[in-house]
Formats: structure tokens, C-alpha cells, sequence
């Protein structure tokens, strides 16, 4: 039987599209923006300069603000649903009109860590486009202080409950008349529901209807909500991008303020009720209350502590196979129902990554035990029940493959 790394290269080989790798066939036909940097620390394990092209492909449809999309619509096709005649943005190649989590420098570090030599022209390459896009998220979506998102897909953390209180206040009904393919390609029950699409698509409905203008968006917008996720993410991607600024012989001065400023910020999503960091709603004030897998990102950004640890804890030692996404013990819970519980490998080589250097050691091991064992179990599934291990959503998912070859495996 083949190996399961060289089952995982072959999904990254079968899933690439020429510079660019889809996240599954099928489900999800376009380059997206996460999946894509952990597309390249997957090819970087076999394949140095193929990981660079990934990261090279989605640089390049950087906006000329600076935000670089969430999908790129590089060759049209039929299967997905919202596509490029919804988002309506303009831009050439065809891509949305909201971005994703800023993981990109932080692997940009890791890759270049793995081949220095390899990487050293194309590393010099990405770091303004890099910079031009962290300036963005710092003028853009840092203007409260922690990172804001202003659609839930932006979080890549899509129906997941930190969002609720802020997705009630948007009117659906302006959503109108469409049909969603996602649920043709994989169990409706596992995915968002209508009312969730509704709304997701009234929000790109509103981009539209403004010209995509990203101040006219954070001001005045449907939805706009501090993500502890995003805000975690973005700080250890400062930290990474300064790091490799300082080695390009860069002044990086402007980077440490901006990572300064997002980590004076976190008191602001840190919420005692909870004991824990929360999603905020921007327009209220309001606290989400509620523990999501974003809070666990924290370790990541070196911001995490005692409290967070007993979060952590109770949270996983009420599951059997890695971190869920939200709290086994809210009444919302179910552990099949996309970001609603289930466990996301790809999640789970983040915390991991977090918990190693916060010098969690034990439990980075553990976090890698539980994440493997589901892989050797049933594949390379998007995400699983997080107490039975039922595989769930896309098959032959890329950053799956990826996570398998660089820590998991
Ligand atoms: C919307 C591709 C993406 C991931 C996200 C995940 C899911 C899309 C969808 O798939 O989102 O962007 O249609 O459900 O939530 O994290 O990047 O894998």
C-alpha cells in the first residue's frame, strides 16, 4: 500500500493546478488564500520551488490597496457558488472581494528556514508584497485595535458561533434568489445553513453595491466583528515578517509598531466572564461569550496564560481527537456541523505550532497523536467529529496533505 506521505504528495500533485493548487476538486475549484500558504509548507517537504510558485500565484492578485482576495477565480467554473459574476470586483484575474487569515509570511519564514539558499531571491521577491499587505491590515482592519472582519468568511473560520451575534443584525432577505452548489458536492448537514448563506451573500451583495470600497465597508457595513483568530494569526505574522525583514538587512521598525500596537490591543478581546479571549461585535460592543478554536490561536502569538490553559483543557479533555472548534459544553455544539465543533487539522498545526513555543511540549505531542491518528484512520478529510472520528466535508483536501507532511506525519 502506498505510503500516506506519498499518498499526501500526490494530493498536493493532483490538487495543482499549474503555480496555483485548489483546497479539493470539486467543492471548492478556485485558489484560496489560506489553503494556498499551507499548500506551499506542504510542497516545500519535496519540492522548494514549487512552494515559492504557490506563493508567488496568490501574491500576485494583490489589490493595489494592498489586501490580497480570499479566492482567486483563475478559470471559470460552474461548480462553485458564490463565483466571479456575484463578487463583481473587477479585478483581473477575477477574485473576491474580502481577504482571509494572514498566514502567508509566517510560512514564507518557514519555507525559506527549510532552504535558505533556495529561497534566499525568492524570499527578497514576496517581502514587499508581504509588507504592503500587512500595512494593510494594520490601516484597513486594526483601526479598533484588533483585527476586524467585516464577512465571516474572512475569518476562514466560516459558521463558526463567535460569529452569531453579529450575523443576526444582517438582513438576509437581500440575498435574493440563488442555488448553492457546496451542497451538492458534500452532506448539507454538515455544512451552514440557509440562513447563514442568506446572509453571506446579502454581505457580498453589499460590497457590490459600494464599489468594494474598504472604508465604506468598516464604517458603515452589515458586519464587522474583532476576531481573536485573525488578531492571533496577524501578530505572529508580524513577528515572522520582521524576522525576515531584519535578516534582509530591511528596517523593520514599522512592522514591530504595528505588531506592538495589535498586542496592546488584546485586552480588548480578552472577556472575564468567559475566562478566555472572545470575538467582539464592533458596531455594539457585545462579547460573543462564547469559546471558540480562535482564543486557542493565542499560544501562537506567545499571548497565551493560566486561564487559557484551563480553557484549553476542559475544552479538549471532553473530546477524543484534537481541538474543536467550539466548546463541547455549549448548548451550540455539534461535532459535525463545519465550524460548530468539529476538529480542523489544519487548526490544529497552528495551536500546535503555538503550543510548542510557548513551551508546551506534552501537548503539541498530544495534539499531534490525535491529529495523525484521524488521518491514518480515514484520510485526508477537510475537517472530522471531533469524538468519533467521522471523516466529514472535502476528500483529498490540500492543506490536510500539507499539515501531514510538515508536522502531523
Ligand atoms: C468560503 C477553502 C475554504 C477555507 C475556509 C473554509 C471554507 C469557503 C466555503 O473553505 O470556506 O471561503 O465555501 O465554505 O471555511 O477556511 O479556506 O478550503
Amino acid at each position: 500500500m502506498t505510503s500516506l506521505d506519498d499518498q499526501a504528495k500526490a494530493i498536493l500533485r493532483g490538487n495543482d493546478k499549474g503555480g496555483y493548487t485548489l483546497p479539493t476538486h470539486g467543492l471548492y475549484p478556485y485558489q484560496w488564500n489560506w489553503d494556498s500558504a499551507f499548500a506551499a509548507w506542504g510542497f516545500s517537504t519535496f519540492d522548494n520551488a514549487r512552494a515559492w510558485d504557490e506563493l508567488d500565484t496568490l501574491m500576485a492578485s494583490q489589490w493595489d490597496d494592498g489586501m490580497v482576495p480570499h479566492i482567486i477565480f483563475h478559470q471559470p467554473d460552474p461548480g462553485y457558488f458564490p463565483g466571479p459574476d456575484v463578487w463583481q470586483t473587477g479585478q483581473s484575474p477575477a477574485t473576491s472581494g474580502i481577504t482571509q487569515p494572514p498566514v502567508a509570511a509566517s510560512m514564507a519564514r518557514r519555507i525559506w528556514d527549510s532552504d535558505r539558499d533556495a529561497g534566499q531571491t525568492r524570499i527578497a521577491a514576496l517581502y514587499p508584497k508581504l509588507l504592503k499587505w500587512h500595512r494593510w491590515w494594520h490601516e484597513a482592519r486594526c483601526t479598533h485595535g484588533p483585527a476586524a472582519i467585516t464577512h465571516p468568511w474572512e475569518s476562514g473560520r466560516d459558521n463558526c458561533p463567535d460569529w452569531d451575534i453579529g450575523m443576526v443584525n444582517v438582513d438576509g432577505s437581500g440575498a435574493g434568489e440563488y442555488t448553492r452548489r457546496d451542497t451538492g458536492h458534500v452532506n448539507p448537514e454538515m455544512r451552514p445553513t440557509k440562513e447563514d448563506y442568506d446572509r453571506y451573500i446579502a454581505i457580498v451583495k453589499y460590497g457590490v453595491s459600494v464599489g468594494w470600497n474598504p472604508e465604506k465597508i468598516v464604517a458603515e457595513g452589515p458586519f464587522l466583528m474583532a476576531d481573536p483568530g485573525i488578531t492571533f494569526i496577524l501578530l505572529r505574522a508580524h513577528d515572522d515578517l520582521a524576522a525576515i525583514g531584519r535578516e534582509l538587512g530591511e528596517d523593520v521598525s514599522e512592522i514591530e509598531g504595528w505588531a506592538n500596537a495589535l498586542r496592546a490591543s488584546l485586552p480588548l478581546i480578552w472577556n472575564d466572564a468567559l475566562g478566555a479571549y472572545d470575538a467582539r461585535d464592533l458596531r455594539t460592543g457585545a462579547f460573543a461569550n462564547v469559546l471558540g478554536s480562535g482564543a486557542f490561536l493565542a499560544y501562537l502569538a506567545g499571548a497565551g496564560n493560566p486561564q487559557l490553559d484551563k480553557q484549553l483543557m476542559r475544552a479538549w479533555d471532553k473530546v477524543t481527537y484534537g481541538i474543536p472548534s467550539a466548546d463541547p459544553e455549549a448548548p451550540i455544539f455539534n461535532p459535525r456541523k463545519y465550524w460548530r465543533g468539529p476538529t480542523w487539522p489544519v487548526v490544529n498545526a497552528l495551536i500546535a505550532i503555538g503550543l510548542e513555543d510557548s513551551g508546551h511540549h506534552d501537548l503539541m505531542e498530544r495534539l499531534r497523536a490525535e491529529t495523525a491518528a484521524l488521518i491514518r484512520k480515514h484520510g485526508f478529510y477537510e475537517y472530522f467529529d471531533p469524538i468519533d472520528a467521522t471523516p466529514c466535508g472535502g476528500a483529498d483536501f490540500t492543506w490536510t496533505a500539507a499539515i501531514w507532511l510538515t508536522w502531523a506525519g
